[in-house]
């Protein structure tokens, strides 16, 4: 069977896997992708531009010419109204399947199967049910073979079938590796930043987090988190390093620190086999002064650090992140103490949050000098956490959950689920977190901050600055995505 992938924005490790998984399988897999800058949750967000540089007609006359048996579109919140609206244009000329899979799929697989047009919706991993989907295709047999099939779900009769997950799949190192090629065949500069995940899952459970979500779903899997065998990703990465193109490894594992044993046997022959410097993402409670000195032996330029909030009541009691201030400036100390620059994600805008903790954050920030840092605008993912704590402060509405899962969330870049007069209350606190991780400086800092007040086009002046600190850093990871983001374009 011919499987035609359709994607938005960025490269995507899922579709890759399911890519590699069915054409070991004997399919025929293609891709038609969308750079879609103004749509979707990655860069920048306008309905406008977002028109203009629709290629959607372009999509649909390659479909004709592909003549895929089945359409496969991979979901997260932010570009959801986007494949809903991609998948409706093509029902109307096409009568090919159409599946939706993908974390908001996961979430909502209810609310996904009301529209007419999408056809069947996969939940959670879907390697194994996605061949399911296309054997039972294949076979003609009727749809009431899937009702006991785990994670496929469908229209059947008047009704929306749900079938829950089958059990996580725990030996990862049985996959075929990733079908990069998918990707980079349409943006061959995407090679240049190589995406490799080691892991599937997460320990933790942020409210925010899609994992909180995964979490409930799993419910009966007692080990969330699964990993690779270091030799298996070394093998993976070998092909990489033969290949000569890749200057940077990001590893996209949710935590890449968090089994230590794991780390010195991958960064022993990491560092000898591999050699390219690594981003990847570390948790404030998992960093020791050994891990440090393990990554920066394997090669690790920069990491990645969730902290959120310097609010220790709003960390544990709305984020559900365990940890002191004292553990994150600790860990922070333990990073920079061996080189690693270090950069952090705050949020803004969740449930409670006064500005008695925004001051608390900035103190923090103020400590830690953090090489960057990121401030995210809080976006409710459908299923996750902080909607309950949401709901229990009377923050969302029951029509806010409506249009929570209908993929109405704001972004997270641009002003999230802040509205009004508090978006120049958090801006005013954007600009002073990243000025701080501009200037280091403390008389310097001290003395601009107090010109902030002043400062017109405050979210303006905030992305600018984003921009200068991945400058100075030589952040090859930001450095990349601003080059691809000028490239000619590719597409579909
Ligand atoms: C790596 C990563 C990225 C990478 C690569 C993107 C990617 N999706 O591969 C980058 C940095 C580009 C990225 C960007 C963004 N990301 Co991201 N990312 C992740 C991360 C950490 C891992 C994803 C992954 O590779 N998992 C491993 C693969 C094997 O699993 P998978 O992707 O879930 O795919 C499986 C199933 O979902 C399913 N499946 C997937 N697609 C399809 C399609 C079909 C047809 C079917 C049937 C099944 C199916 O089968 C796959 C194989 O089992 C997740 C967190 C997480 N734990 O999932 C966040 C996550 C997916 N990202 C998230 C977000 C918000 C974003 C951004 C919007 C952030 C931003 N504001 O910039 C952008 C979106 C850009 C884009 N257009 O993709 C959220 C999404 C939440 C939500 N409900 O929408 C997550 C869940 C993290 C979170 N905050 O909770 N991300
Ligand atoms: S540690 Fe990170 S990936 Fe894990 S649940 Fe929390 S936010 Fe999500």
């Amino acid at each position: 069977m011919h499987i035609t992938f359709i994607y938005n924005g960025a490269e995507n490790i899922g579709i890759e896997y399911l890519s590699s998984f069915l054409k070991s399988k004997g399919h025929k897999v293609s891709l038609l992708f969308d750079p879609a800058i103004f749509s979707g949750d990655y860069i920048v967000n306008n309905k406008f531009a977002s028109s203009i540089f629709s290629i959607d007609k372009k999509i649909l006359k390659k479909i004709g010419e592909l003549n895929p048996d089945l359409i496969g579109f991979s979901s997260f919140t932010g570009n959801y109204q986007w494949c809903l609206n991609l998948a409706q244009k093509i029902k109307e000329v096409y009568k090919i399947p159409i599946v939706f899979g993908g974390v908001h799929t996961t979430a909502v697989p209810e609310v996904v199967l009301t529209k007419n047009f999408v056809d069947y919706a996969i939940i959670g991993e879907a390697e194994f049910a996605f061949l399911d989907l296309i054997e039972h295709l294949e076979s003609g047999a009727n749809q009431k073979e899937l009702l006991n099939t785990p994670n496929i779900c469908f229209k059947y009769e008047d009704r929306i079938q749900i079938n829950m997950p089958r059990p996580y799949i725990n030996d990862l190192d049985t996959f075929p590796f990733p079908d990069k090629m998918l990707f980079y065949e349409k943006i061959p500069l995407l090679e240049r930043k190589y995406f490799a995940i080691t892991s599937r899952g997460c320990l933790f459970k942020c409210t925010y987090c899609g994992n909180s979500m995964v979490h409930n779903l799993y419910q009966g899997n007692r080990h969330h988190l699964r990993r690779r065998s270091p030799e298996n990703v070394i093998d993976e990465l070998m092909m990489v390093k033969k290949r000569g193109i890749s200057r940077l490894v990001i590893f996209a594992d949710d935590v890449f620190t968090q089994d230590q044993e794991w780390l010195e046997d991958f960064v022993g022959i990491y560092r000898s086999k591999i050699g390219l410097p690594f981003y990847c993402c570390v948790h404030p409670s998992h960093i020791t002064r050994e891990k440090a000195l393990l990554l920066k032996e394997g090669g690790c330029y920069l990491v990645g650090m969730g902290i959120q909030s310097g609010s220790e009541r709003l960390r544990k009691q709305i984020f559900h992140r365990p940890g002191t201030n004292e553990q994150i400036i600790e860990s922070i100390a333990q990073l920079k103490a061996v080189g690693i620059q270090v950069s952090v994600d705050n949020i803004f805008g969740s449930p409670t949050e006064n500005e008695d903790d925004l001051k608390e954050s900035l103190k923090l920030y103020n400590r830690i000098k953090a090489d960057n840092i990121w401030t995210f605008w809080l976006t409710y993912y459908p299923k996750t956490d902080i909607i309950n704590v949401a709901l229990n402060h009377k923050i969302l509405t029951d029509n806010d959950i409506k249009n929570i899962e209908n993929g109405f969330v704001g972004y997270a870049h641009d002003t999230g689920s802040i509205s009004g007069g508090k978006i120049d209350f958090y801006a005013n606190y954007e600009l002073r977190f990243r000025l701080r991780s501009f200037i280091h400086y403390d008389p310097l800092y001290n003395f601009l901050s107090k010109f902030i007040v002043l400062i017109p086009f405050k979210r303006t002046f905030s992305k600018l600055i984003l921009f200068l600190t991945a400058i100075k850093n030589r952040d090859k990871k930001v450095l990349y995505t601003i080059r691809l983001l000028c490239t000619k374009k590719f597409a579909p």
